[in-house]
């Protein structure tokens, strides 16, 4: 079997917000052809990897055309010959290529895109799926944390936290966990529906209803209302990503019209974690600040969860560990721009006792590869918006199939918080 490349090709396509990104396709000698399209976030850590974009007119300036030329350029007469399998090789001979910190030459969209059609490539040639080449023994399926009530930058509402989600963590299996989170979302929109009026159904960026809400509590009670209603009030957790950085400005937080000091905020999801099935808080404070995030890991009895703060980057990850801030990953390998660096970040957070959500972006694609890749990596917990609208089913219907696939040595995490 031949897994030398020989062919690549890149292509500007849309995203879900309807905005450009990049698909990359990877041919090898063998005929094998795998492609990876590229997600796109908007609440994005000021240091993720390098989007390159055009500028100008086209596309509002979004174009990825130089994305394009830097893959058809620069990359693909540097990694044609080399072996699809040889990731580490191929990330590493496009990094020094790029040779910036934040991967601003050659775009990390760009590497992205080649770095996992790369790793599909290598994956169809042995007849493999992507999750079972990261890992043969790959089998557990991840807790889905399904966001229903959008805010912040992904919602035209009054709401500052930006995603409010349920865990069906009491669930045995993954089917069960998605079936009740189907259950929960259709509750929610017929609750809202009677109590906000149709406007309250309109759907942010990741399919969650966008109400016309004002407070984290409001939003809570809300879900809680829906989450009883459905039944499932033993089997479903409350997780929130706050992406705090969007409403920070000059030392204080604004929330619903407030002012919070950094230990107020802290206090208010002690409060919140107090009052609700809060299982799980994502960035509850600005990027910047680490000493913030090591208080807030001691002082609120909830895992916590680094997004903008870590941007799956190893460095900044390895600063979290050694101060003691948060305890979980976000883990979006768009934030790195390569596959093995984003391994690196898992690996490196599962050793130190830290948890690992794989994440989607809230520009996503129909491509589901983020799904074989949690379960190729085994981190038990995922998040890929509501359960609605087809790039975020996307990756829960492919984790079905995994399920499906893996048969009875599918496992699904029986104890995640408890
Ligand atoms: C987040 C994500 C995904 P974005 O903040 O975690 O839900 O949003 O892709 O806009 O950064
Ligand atoms: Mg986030």
């Amino acid at each position: 079997m031949n897994y030398s490349i020989a062919d690549v090709k890149a292509r500007e396509i849309l995203d879900s917000r309807g905005n450009p990104t990049i698909e990359v396709e990877v041919l090898t000698s063998a005929g094998i052809t795998a492609s990876a399209a590229v997600p796109s976030g908007a609440s994005t850590g000021i240091y993720e990897a390098l989007e390159l974009r055009d500028g100008g007119k086209r596309y509002g300036g979004k174009g990825v055309h130089k994305a394009i030329e830097s893959v058809m350029k620069k990359i693909k007469p540097k990694i044609t010959g080399m072996d699809a399998r040889h990731q580490k090789n191929i990330d590493a001979t496009m990094i020094q290529l790029d040779g910036t910190e934040n991967k601003s030459k050659l775009g990390g969209n760009a590497m992205l895109g080649v770095s996992i059609a790369c790793a599909r490539a290598a994956a169809a040639s042995d007849g493999q799926r992507l999750y079972e080449y990261l890992d043969k023994d790959a089998a557990l399926l991840p807790v889905p944390f399904f966001n229903i009530i959008n805010g912040g930058k992904h919602a035209g509402n009054p709401l500052e936290f930006q995603e409010f989600m349920i865990a069906p963590t009491g669930a045995k299996n993954f089917h069960e966990a998605l079936r009740i989170g189907a259950e929960v979302y259709q509750t929610l929109r017929g609750q809202l529906l009677k109590a906000y009026g149709k406007n309250s159904i309109n759907v942010g960026d990741e399919g969650g209803f966008a109400p016309p809400i004002k407070t984290p509590r409001d939003a809570l009670d809300v879900l809680v209302k829906a989450i009883t209603e459905a039944g499932y009030v033993d089997d479903v957790k409350i997780a929130l990503d706050v992406a705090a950085s969007t409403f920070y400005k000059d030392g204080f937080y604004t929330v619903s019209g407030e002012k919070y000091s950094t230990d107020e905020l802290i206090e208010l999801y002690r409060e919140l974690a107090a009052s609700y099935p809060l299982a799980s808080i994502e960035d509850p404070l600005q990027e910047e600040d680490y000493h913030g995030f090591v208080k807030a890991t001691k002082l609120i009895p909830t895992q916590i969860v680094g997004d903008d703060l870590f941007v799956t980057n190893p460095t900044r990850l390895a600063k979290g560990i050694e101060m003691g801030a948060c305890n979980a990953l976000l883990w979006k390998v768009n934030q790195i721009g390569t596959l093995s660096e984003a391994l690196e970040a898992a690996s490196m957070a599962k050793k130190n006792g830290y948890g690992v959500m794989a994440s989607h972006r809230s520009g996503d694609t129909e491509d589901p590869w983020v799904a074989d890749l949690a379960v190729g990596i085994g981190c038990g917990q995922i998040k890929s918006g509501a359960p609605a609208r087809g790039e975020r089913t996307a990756k829960y219907n492919q984790l079905l199939r995994i399920e499906d696939w893996l048969g009875s040595k599918a496992k699904f995490p029986q104890s995640l918080f408890g």
